[in-house]
C-alpha cells in the first residue's frame, strides 16, 4: 500500500516538503501521498500577512508575526533556493533586501511552477497527532474550518513545519497594569504610524527590537529607547534613539531601568521571542526546546529522537532560512522514500545531538554561528541531490551584511550583494530604504 505522509504548515519549510518530493516525482521516483495541512486560507506562513491580530477569522490564534512595510532582514542572496533563483522568477536580478510582498511572491513562484498546490488541504487546522504503536502509525485529528467538520486520517509519517516564531514570549512588569499607553508584543504589531510622534520603548535586544525600533524611526516616532536584559545591540543609533539596561518597572507612563535611568514614554513593544508551541501534539511527540541552532531532540537537526518516523522542519533559530529548509526537505524526503537510513539505536541519534550542541556552544561568535549553521547545510545536501551551491558564498554575504549593520543600522538595505546562484551582482536600489516610504512590489521592481 501507499505511503502517507502529512505535513502541517505550509510556510516556507512545509512548502521545501512538497517541493522536494515533487522533484523526486518529476525524476521517476515513486512517492507517497502527500497531505499539507494548512490552518490559514492561504499558503506563504509568517510571509502571508494578514492586518488581523488575536484571532482569525476562524477563531484561530493569528499565524502571523510580521508587519506592514518589512523588508528582508538579512540579503536575499543568503536564503535563495538553489533550483529557483530570484532572476528565473523576476526575469531580472532584483536589489537584496525586498519587501514582503517581494518574497511572497518568490515564493509562491517556485510551488506554483512544481503544481503542489492540490497537496494542501487549507483552512484545515491539525487539533491532535497520536502515535499508535501497534499499527506504527499516526493519527492525526484535523478541523475543516470550510465545513466545519473535524475528522480523524491516519499516516506513515507526520512532518511538523507549524514555525517557531508565532507564539509570544510575553513577560510581564511591574506597573504594566496600570500603564497609561498600549502595551503589545512584536507578534501583534502591524503598522509604524500608530507610533508616529511618540516615544515608543522596546524590550528586547535582538531582530525584532532591532527592526521593529527602526520601523518606528522611519515611520515618525519622536523618540526610540530600547532596554536590554543581557547585552545592547551596540549598533550607532540616529540621535533620538537610545539603549537602555533592563527594564525594571513602570510608573504612569515613566519607565525605571536597572542603571536607576527613567524615561517617560508612550507605548511599550514586548520583543521579546516566541515560544515552540505545539498545542496539537501529546508529551511523547512534542519538541521541547530552546531558540537555538542544535535543536534538542532532532537528529540531524529534523529527526525526532523519541519517535524517528516523525520529522520536524524549521526550528532553529536561523542565519539561514529558505535553503536551509529546502535542505532538510530533500533530507527528510530521502529518508522516507528509503534512500538515507537513520541509524536503529537511540543512543546514536542522541549522541548526534550532544554533537551539534556542543559545538554549536564551542564560541559565540557570530562568525563561528554562520559557519556553523552554513556547514550544517552543507552536511544535509551532500546526501541529497538538492542543487549543491556555494554555501561559503552565502556565509559571505553575512558577513558583509553584519558589517554593513554595523557601519550604519540604517542604510545597511541599501548594500547590494553577488547570488551564489546566478553569479549575478544585486542592483543597488533606487531609493534608499529611510527615503522609501512605499514598499509595494510595484514600487520596489521599478528601475
Ligand atoms: P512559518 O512561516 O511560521 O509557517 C508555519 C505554517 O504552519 C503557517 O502557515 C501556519 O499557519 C501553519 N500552522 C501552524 N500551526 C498549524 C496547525 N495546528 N494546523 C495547520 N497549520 C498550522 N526569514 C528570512 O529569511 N528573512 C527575513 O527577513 C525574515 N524576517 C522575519 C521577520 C519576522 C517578524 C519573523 C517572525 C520571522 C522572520 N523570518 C525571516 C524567519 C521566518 O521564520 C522564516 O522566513 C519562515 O517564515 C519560516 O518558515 P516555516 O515554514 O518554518 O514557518
Ligand atoms: P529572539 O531573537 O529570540 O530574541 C528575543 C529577545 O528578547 C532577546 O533579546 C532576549 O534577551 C529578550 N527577552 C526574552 N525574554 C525577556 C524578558 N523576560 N525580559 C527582557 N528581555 C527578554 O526573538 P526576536 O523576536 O527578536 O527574533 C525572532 C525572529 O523574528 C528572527 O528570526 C527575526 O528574523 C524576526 P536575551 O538576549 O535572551 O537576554
Amino acid at each position: 500500500m501507499t505511503k502517507r505522509v502529512a505535513i502541517i504548515g505550509a510556510g516556507p519549510s512545509g512548502l521545501a516538503q512538497l517541493r522536494a518530493f515533487q522533484s523526486a516525482a518529476q525524476k521517476g521516483a515513486e512517492i507517497p501521498e502527500i497531505v499539507c495541512f494548512e490552518k490559514q486560507s492561504n499558503w506563504g506562513g509568517l510571509w502571508n500577512y494578514t492586518w488581523r491580530t488575536g484571532v482569525d477569522e476562524n477563531g484561530e490564534p493569528v499565524h502571523c508575526s510580521m508587519y506592514r512595510y518589512l523588508w528582508t532582514n538579512g540579503p536575499k542572496e543568503g536564503l535563495e533556493f538553489a533550483d529557483y533563483s530570484f532572476e528565473e522568477h523576476f526575469g531580472k536580478q532584483i536589489a537584496s533586501y525586498p519587501p514582503r510582498a517581494v518574497m511572497v511572491d518568490y515564493i509562491e513562484g517556485r510551488v506554483l511552477k512544481a503544481g503542489v498546490r492540490d497537496w494542501i488541504r487549507f483552512n484545515s487546522v491539525i487539533r491532535w497527532v497520536e502515535y499508535d504503536q501497534a499499527a506504527d502509525d499516526f493519527t492525526v485529528t484535523v478541523h475543516d474550518m470550510e465545513t466545519d467538520h473535524v475528522y480523524k486520517e491516519r499516516f506513515d509519517h507526520v512532518i511538523c513545519a507549524s514555525g517557531h516564531f508565532s507564539s509570544p514570549n510575553v513577560p510581564e512588569y511591574p506597573g504594566f497594569e496600570q500603564f497609561n499607553g498600549r502595551i503589545v508584543h512584536a507578534h501583534d504589531f502591524r503598522d509604524a504610524r500608530e507610533f508616529a510622534g511618540k516615544d515608543v520603548l522596546l524590550v528586547g535586544s535582538s531582530y525584532s527590537a532591532e527592526d521593529i525600533g527602526s520601523q518606528c524611526w522611519k515611520y515618525g516616532a519622536k523618540t526610540v529607547t530600547t532596554s536590554y536584559r543581557s547585552a545592547p545591540m551596540g549598533f550607532k543609533w540616529p540621535a533620538n534613539w537610545e539603549e537602555k539596561p533592563a527594564l525594571e518597572k513602570v510608573e504612569g507612563k515613566t519607565a525605571f531601568f536597572a542603571d536607576g535611568s527613567t524615561k517617560d514614554i508612550d507605548a511599550i513593544i514586548l520583543c521579546t521571542g516566541y515560544k515552540h508551541y505545539f498545542p496539537f501534539l501529546p508529551d511523547e511527540l512534542r519538541l521541547k526546546t530552546k531558540n537555538r541552532l542544535a535543536t534538542a531532540d532532532l537528529y540531524k537537526g529534523v529527526v525526532y529522537v523519541h519517535n524517528p518516523k516523525m520529522f520536524y522542519l524549521g526550528m532553529q533559530d536561523q542565519w539561514f532560512t529558505f535553503n536551509m529548509f529546502d535542505a532538510q526537505a530533500w533530507y527528510v524526503r530521502d529518508i522516507i522514500l528509503g534512500r538515507i537510513e537513520v541509524p536503529a539505536d537511540k543512543q546514536l541519534l542522541m549522541a548526534d545531538v550532544s554533537e551539534r550542541e556542543a559545538r554549536e556552544e564551542a564560541s559565540d561568535e557570530v562568525k563561528y554561528a554562520i559557519k556553523y549553521q552554513g556547514a550544517y547545510v552543507k552536511e544535509l545536501i551532500a546526501d541529497t541531490d538538492y542543487p549543491s551551491f556555494d554555501v561559503d558564498g552565502a556565509c559571505e554575504a553575512f558577513f558583509e551584511w553584519k558589517h554593513h549593520k554595523a557601519e550604519d543600522i540604517m542604510a545597511f538595505r541599501n548594500h547590494s550583494y553577488k547570488s551564489v546562484i546566478t553569479g549575478t551582482m544585486a542592483p543597488t536600489h533606487h531609493t534608499p530604504w529611510k527615503d522609501a516610504l512605499d514598499d509595494s512590489m510595484e514600487a520596489y521592481l521599478q528601475n
